[in-house]
């Protein structure tokens, strides 16, 4: 049974290993079809039209079922290896040793935001940036530059206090908190994280920064945790809503998945905690 940890808790063995087999799927084409799928979708998911991976109902759902392909995808190179979250209400500075040489390497030179250490720097020859929406081949990261502040407790608890899981017009718009959580409303959660990081993380791109992983799987468990602490709230839209995934309508690109069958994360995995 897959168990996903806190990164701030992994053995160095485990990081090495997270990291190789990172490094794996990049080397054999498989890391950037993930990359140009969710590109794909941040392009395509409109307020007014049809929507999917983003501003709507099914974020969660989408990226639980996309993480899923990811560590699926790890697992075939080291079946030890299980998704890490990144908690960043708790490791919410540069200093974190997630940002360690050992794990993902640092914030970005000042000149060009150019990464230059850890395994998923340009100059170790191991990370090439081909799916972009820019010239640049090499990871960047601004670490807190664009943004102050990550999220707080506080913050996160007063968007779990939500009963509601998302409400019409199921976009951007949206009171409840699916859209809480996804940022583009209040608080800022989810959106500001990318934000913060910077670089191609703030980007239709944004999985080229291996970090990605790590924060989704954390807003993966932020959604368990409202799920625990509202029992009764069901995911909506329920049936009949034009562009939007109801609850028992398959999504794409999958096409044989609806948010009804990814609502039990443990079916696939397990958090150390809670
Ligand atoms: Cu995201």
């Amino acid at each position: 049974m897959t168990v996903r940890k806190n990164q701030a808790s992994l053995t160095a063995d485990e990081k090495r290993r997270f990291v190789a087999a990172l490094l794996e799927l990049k080397r054999s084409g498989r890391y950037d079809t993930f990359v140009t799928t969710h590109n794909a979708f941040i392009l395509g998911d409109t307020d007014n039209g049809e929507r999917t991976g983003h501003r709507s109902p099914s974020f969660l759902p989408w990226h639980r079922r996309f993480l899923l392909e990811f560590e699926r995808a790890l697992q075939s190179v080291d079946a030890s290896v299980a998704l890490p979250y990144w908690d960043w209400t708790v490791d919410r500075t540069a200093r974190s040793s997630l940002w360690a040489p050992d794990f993902l390497g640092g914030t970005g030179r000042s000149r060009d935001g150019r990464v230059t250490d850890g395994p998923f720097a340009a100059s170790a020859g191991n990370w090439p940036i081909s799916v972009r929406v820019d010239g640049r081949t090499y990871l960047r990261r601004a670490l807190g530059a664009s943004v102050r502040q990550l999220p707080t407790p506080a913050e996160v608890e007063s968007v779990l206090a939500m009963a509601t899981y998302d409400m019409a017009p199921w976009n951007s718009a949206s009171d409840g908190f699916r859209n809480h959580l996804e940022g583009w409303r209040g608080v800022n959660l989810h959106n500001r994280v990318h934000v913060w990081v910077g670089g191609q993380m703030a980007t239709g791109v944004s999985p080229n920064d291996p970090v990605f992983w790590l924060h989704h799987a954390y807003v993966d468990k932020l959604w368990a945790r409202w799920q625990r602490r509202h029992p009764g709230a069901a995911y909506l839209p329920a049936s009949g809503t034009p562009d939007v995934v109801d609850l028992n309508e398959t999504m794409k690109p999958w096409n044989d998945t609806s948010p009804a069958d990814l609502l039990d994360h443990t079916a696939h995995y397990t958090f150390d905690t809670d």
